[in-house]
């Protein structure tokens, strides 16, 4: 039976991922853990207070639980990351260092997730490769490329088993993601239930990688539980679901709600960021090596995003 430890608990991911995890291999043995209390989590199972960036308070809770796993989401997005790069520097890669030494020092496996991000304006845009050039130019990607790495070093060094996944932009309707370049995807849903019309920050023709939480979940999960012995990359496998532009949101909500309309007041930051993204990545490796598979397209994720939005509000 595993026993795993969530930083970042509260946030887009973590607050699927616990309930997930919970349900799979019961609720006394997520240890849920975030910045920000939550009673709500705290009901459902153990719940702790964790600041990432305090090293000795996450030793002390994966001791006191036992846990054998962490799996270390807390991080900042990459818009956010723009705006205060040396926080993000600070959060993004203390907290990765510091719980990669706690699971170097209480030999656990280890999980934290890559990004898009952690591509550039140089690395090939199109069927982007597992292995390619990675030179980002933003605080977020440098801090993607650097945890990549660490991770490989902590496997290779100390020998943690370290895995994870690059991912794209991710769609859900429980918690909304917070400072990200790929939120648009999210907002537009929000927006077409409420006012049928959306304002997009990112330029129509836009493409970025995408994928619904449900299949993002399924990713972490098979990772995690992958044969060791076949996994060649180990850390920050390619993984997506669907390569989408703004248009295309607004094509698959229009089968739903022909009414909608898009209209377009592109923010420069974001993207200027968007614009260093491939438009689609390569996700061979990850199918060969622990055979990731992506269930949701973008109208079969359009349809229950509307309905479930839909069900929120009434
Ligand atoms: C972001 O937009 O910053 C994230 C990501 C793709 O890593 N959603």
């Amino acid at each position: 039976m595993k026993k795993i430890l969530v930083t970042g608990a509260l946030g887009q991911i973590g607050s699927e991922l616990v309930t997930k995890l919970r349900n799979t291999y019961g609720a006394e043995n997520i240890i849920a853990t975030d910045i920000r209390n939550s009673e709500v989590m705290a009901a459902q199972g153990p719940f702790e207070l964790v600041d990432v960036t305090d090293e000795q308070r996450i030793y002390q809770v994966a001791k006191d639980y036992q846990v054998d796993t962490i799996m270390h989401l807390a991080a900042l997005l990459s818009a956010t990351a723009e705006k205060m790069p040396k926080k993000a520097w600070d959060i993004n890669m203390g907290g990765l260092m510091n719980t990669l030494e706690v699971a170097r020092e209480l030999d656990l496996q280890f999980f934290t997730p890559s990004s898009i991000g952690a591509f550039g304006p140089s690395t090939p845009k199109d069927l982007t490769p597992q292995d390619t050039l990675q030179r980002p130019t933003t605080m977020y990607g440098v801090n993607k490329v650097a945890g990549e790495l660490l991770c490989d070093y902590y496997y290779h060094r100390f020998g943690v088993d370290t895995r994870g996944v690059r991912f794209p932009g991710l769609i859900s309707y429980i918690t909304p993601p917070g400072g990200g370049t790929t939120d648009y995807a999210v907002e537009i849903y929000y927006e077409a239930v409420k006012n049928k019309a959306y304002t997009s920050y990112i330029a129509a023709g836009t493409y970025m990688d995408m994928m619904y939480m449900p299949d993002a979940l399924d990713a972490i999960v098979s990772v995690m539980e992958a044969d060791p012995s076949k996994l060649i990359h180990r850390n920050a496998f390619n993984i997506a679901a669907i390569s989408a532009e703004p248009m295309d949101f607004a094509r698959a909500i229009q089968k739903h709600i022909p009414e909608f309309t898009l209209s377009f007041n592109v923010d420069p930051v974001r993207q200027k960021i968007a614009d260093s993204w491939p438009n689609c990545i390569d996700c061979s490796a990850a199918e060969a090596e622990w055979g990731f598979k992506a269930n949701f397209d973008i109208d079969s994720m359009t349809k229950e995003m509307l309905e479930k939005i839909k069900e929120k509000n009434r």
